[in-house]
């Protein structure tokens, strides 16, 4: 097609911040964030627990090890950490029907009757993988911990989904602010399974490769407010489908009280909209829908700065670049 040029070389500007080009170069998207580390933390409830603090790092190596096209290994998680999913588990059965959102609710279903969410044992990454690249092509990749939001949102460009492996501590199993595996499992994995919320997650994906450091602060806002906490319609009420929502009772609860404000959703301001990582959020946006949030979206992307365009060829897993000429 005239006026367009397929880049096959990494020939675009020296100013673009690099980005993977094929899914094996998430190889070098791995980069932690530390903040909420159990060591570094002192109001973490690992902080003062040596043998939990002993674990994630023992877990952690797994993810520093990993590389693509590894099958995932797996944990062989304790008792007391099947014993911290089996109290969220059962609290999210107790609460779904009422609060989560129908799409979460099928997905859920599906994880169930495949034998994945059950009570007593906490999902195996690889088992989790197979089944969401069966329904949408996500796979999902080990992570150490928190990574920085420009490697975690380039790997969404691959319908690769990097989750964390350990599991939060037993004293605080309603909330936590960091990720951990029941907030990725419970969180995350339904809706990843799909197909209309995997490709919103893709396109946020898409957007960030290449993007200045300013307009990836405001791609992880959107995501923030979306994919972790997002509220939706449906009849005229309101449905939680953010991640961080639906694995914190907690903050379920919160969210769906007379106590926060919320906001439509509307890319330009919430993408600025300043958030706190530590407690509950004061604020939270409500979508119409997931097709309705992927128009506001797309039109929002395209005003952003990027000179070329890019999209995933799902055949060599390669993101191509496209200029006009
Ligand atoms: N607050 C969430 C939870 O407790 O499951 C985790 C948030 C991760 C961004
Ligand atoms: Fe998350």
């Amino acid at each position: 097609f005239a006026g367009v040029n397929l880049l096959t070389e990494n020939n675009i500007s020296s100013k673009t911040p690099w980005f993977p080009r094929h899914a094996s170069d998430l190889d070098n998207c791995n980069h932690l964030m530390t903040k909420y580390e159990p060591e570094l933390d002192m109001n973490h409830p690992g902080f003062a627990d040596k043998d939990y603090r002993e674990r994630r790092k023992q877990i952690a190596e797994i993810a520093f090890a990993y590389k693509y096209g590894d099958p995932i290994p797996s944990i062989a998680y304790t008792e007391i950490e099947n014993g911290t999913w089996q109290r969220v588990f059962n609290t999210v059965l107790d609460l779904m029907p009422k609060h989560a959102c129908r799409e979460y609710k099928a997905a859920f279903e599906k994880l169930q009757a495949a034998d994945i969410f059950v009570p007593h044992r906490i999902p195996q990454l690889e088992d989790v993988s197979s089944f969401l690249r069966k329904h949408t092509g996500f796979t999902l990749r080990p992570a150490a911990g928190l990574l920085t939001a420009r490697d975690f949102l380039a790997s969404l460009a691959f319908r690769v989904f990097q989750s964390t492996q350990y599991v939060r501590h037993n004293n605080s199993p309603f909330h936590t602010p960091e990720p951990d595996c029941i907030h990725e499992l419970l969180g995350h994995i339904p809706l990843l399974a799909d197909p209309s919320f995997a490709q919103f997650s893709q396109e946020i994906g898409l957007a960030s490769l290449g993007a200045s450091d300013s307009e990836i602060e405001k791609l992880s806002t959107v995501y923030w407010f979306t994919v972790e906490f997002g509220l939706c319609k449906e009849n005229q009420q309101l449905k939680a489908y953010g991640a961080a929502l639906l694995s914190s009772i907690g903050e379920l609860l919160h969210a769906l009280s007379d106590k926060p404000e919320l906001r439509p959703f509307e890319p330009a301001s919430t993408s600025v909209q300043p958030y706190q990582d530590q407690e509950y959020q004061p604020i939270y946006y409500v979508a119409e829908t997931f097709e309705d949030a992927k128009d506001k979206f797309r039109r929002w992307v395209s005003t952003m700065s990027r000179p070329f365009e890019v999209r995933f060829n799902p055949h060599t897993e390669r993101v191509e670049v496209l200029v006009s000429v």
